[in-house]
């Protein structure tokens, strides 16, 4: 019988993986599976209390804020605030970002981008959901964290990863030396290694886009999509459409059958919807991990200069093959004259 591991045993015996001082961000990556599995049982139990509905407030988006997200804000917030590791979080939730100046944590070496729960207009209709985090070590050198310490490009990542909250709860992440998934067993309350060294097909068969806004597409996402659409049996078109609505859970699902996810610039949308620090850049990251690629149709998802906190960027992400393609429809049809 296999032993079983947990994303604590792992995080421990990989600390060669991390950059850096080890015992830090294995203590932060421990802090984020803690705040995970507190807010997978909130999750699980949505349905049954009242945590259900708008809090009625809006986000810095003009979005409105769902009780459950609010809750995973405070959460992660608690759990990277008191762990001792963490200097400063931006989160999706947060205008500003926030400076943990306690005396454990204001001379922290890392800071933390986040989306504490991504999808949130899926939580009333029971469909997956989920958390993206990215960690960065910060470029001040002591002291209060700074904006400077945000605005560093997806390069720069010393890991990162996403929690999907679905029909089970997994946690994947990397540190650059591969992409492992842990499964949360809920009867030991542990994340277990499920997942080893995952990789993406270089080529799927499933697109994800959300297609009510084809007539705002560029042209070239346009000529795209009829492409995947077309009759061909040597390249098994047409492909299948799969669109969630939850991030999270449309990366995962292509991640691991092989696909592309796209959010293109669109009129109502003209920098595309996702954030960069802590929806493109962390999944990115994954991705590359796991053998696949995220564009912004024109260039490396992970080599765009941050210059504000919430800043979107349009994103192609999934299977080398079906990014590269799409890379080049966009080049041919929607070529950047700027
Ligand atoms: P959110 O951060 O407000 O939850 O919005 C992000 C979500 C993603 O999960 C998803 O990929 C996208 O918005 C869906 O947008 P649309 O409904 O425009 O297709
Ligand atoms: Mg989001």
């Amino acid at each position: 019988m296999q032993a079983v591991k947990t994303l604590g045993q792992f995080i421990i015996e990989r600390q060669e993986d991390f950059p850096y001082a080890k015992g830090e961000l294995s203590r932060l990556l421990r802090d984020i599976g803690i705040a995970a599995k507190i807010v997978n049982r909130e999750v699980n139990k949505a349905g049954l209390v009242d945590i259900l509905g708008a809090v009625g407030n809006t986000n810095v988006q003009g979005e409105e804020q769902k009780k459950l997200d609010v809750f995973a804000n405070e959460q992660f917030i608690a759990a990277l605030s008191s762990g001792g590791e963490c200097c400063g979080i931006a989160s999706e939730e947060n205008e500003d970002i926030i400076k943990i100046n306690n005396t454990v944590s204001k001379n922290a070496k890392y800071v933390v981008a986040m989306d504490p729960l991504d999808g949130s207009s899926n939580i009333d209709v029971n469909v997956s959901i989920g958390t993206i985090f990215s960690i960065y070590r910060r470029v001040s050198i002591s002291g209060d964290c700074t904006m400077e310490d945000f605005m560093q490009k997806g390069t720069e990542q010393v890991a990162a990863g996403c929690i999907t909250y679905g029909s089970s709860t997994m946690l994947m992440y990397t540190t650059g030396k591969g992409v492992n998934g842990f499964t949360l067993d809920p009867s030991i309350g542990e994340f277990c290694l499920s997942h080893s060294q995952m990789k993406t097909p270089d080529q799927g068969f499933i697109y994800s886009i959300n297609e009510g806004n084809y007539v705002h597409f560029p042209e070239g996402v346009k000529k795209f999509i009829k492409y995947c659409q077309e009759e061909d049996n040597a390249t098994k078109r047409p492909y299948s459409s799969r669109y969630i609505g939850s991030l999270v859970a449309d990366f995962h699902r292509n991640l691991l059958k092989g696909g592309i996810f796209i959010y293109p610039t669109t009129a109502k949308s003209p920098q595309g919807k996702l954030r960069l620090l802590y929806e493109c850049n962390p999944l990115a990251f994954l991705i590359e991990q796991a053998g696949g690629v995220a564009s912004t149709g024109f260039k490396r998802i992970l080599e765009v200069q941050p210059t504000d906190l919430h800043q979107r960027e349009p994103i192609f992400i999934g299977s080398k093959n079906m990014v590269k393609l799409a890379e080049d429809f966009m080049a041919k049809y929607s070529p950047v004259t700027a």
